[in-house]
């Protein structure tokens, strides 16, 4: 196929279209919006700004990082661990290049980033890393322990100074969390679904109709 003449890319994974990369940076805003007005957003505000009094403003606050994407397999040029294996995957061999259309089932910020969510069907996690969240173990302990898939996300924006590596660790954390039984405090149900906190500058909304987002499976260079 095309991918064996071609040197290994940054990172593999689904590229959402852009009219639908509109409607999700929208949406996202709206939200980051809607929280910074929240009184239950800003009695917690000082997991955003370290200290009392001080205000944040969310819009500002996070920064976009290009075109809106659910990273498969962060590949370094090859440098990177199972790399090679992943390019050989016939199932990455048979799908580059074809249009998938993504469920974003949330929205989630931390102190750190903005991200969304991704629930992948069966056919897509055939282009999932076997190992995706068992990478994450030191950063996220209990992350080997949950469902494959679960560290899929679009990141939506980064706090300064952070890499959006550190998306897919804020989902984990959360993920973790809820699998440990810990239901988190039900803020309020908002018009897109129901927003939850789960301590420590941890919020997460779940949508109630999930976006679809068409994207295509291809890779990144730089
Ligand atoms: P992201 O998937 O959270 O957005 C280029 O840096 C892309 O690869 C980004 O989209 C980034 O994060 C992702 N990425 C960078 N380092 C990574 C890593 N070690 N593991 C998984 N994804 C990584």
């Amino acid at each position: 196929g095309p991918l064996e003449e071609m040197s290994i890319p940054l990172y593999f994974g689904w590229f959402l279209l852009s009219s639908v990369q509109d409607k999700v940076r929208c949406t996202s805003m709206d939200f980051l919006k809607t929280l910074d007005t929240l009184e239950a957003f800003k009695k917690h505000m000082t997991d955003f700004t370290g200290k009392a009094e001080k205000e944040v403003d969310l819009e500002q606050y996070f920064q976009g990082k290009g075109t809106l994407h659910c990273t498969t397999k962060f590949c370094n040029y090859g440098k990177a661990e199972g790399a090679k294996e992943y390019v050989q995957n016939p199932a990455v061999q048979d799908f580059y290049g074809s249009t998938f259309e993504l469920s974003l089932s949330a929205l989630f910020v931390t102190p750190r980033t903005v991200g969304a969510r991704v629930s992948l069907t069966e056919e897509q996690l055939k282009l999932w890393p076997a190992d995706a969240e068992k990478e994450a173990e030191s950063a996220v302990p209990a992350a080997a322990s949950l469902p494959l898939g679960s560290r899929a996300h679009v990141t939506l924006g980064c706090a300064e100074g952070v890499e959006p590596v550190q998306t897919g660790l804020d989902l984990l954390q959360i993920l973790a969390l809820q699998q440990e039984g810990q239901q988190g405090e039900l803020v309020e149900e908002m018009e897109l679904g129901p927003l939850t906190y789960y301590g420590e500058g941890r919020w997460l909304l779940s949508l109630r109709e999930p976006i679809c987002a068409p994207a295509c499976f291809s890779s990144f260079y730089k």
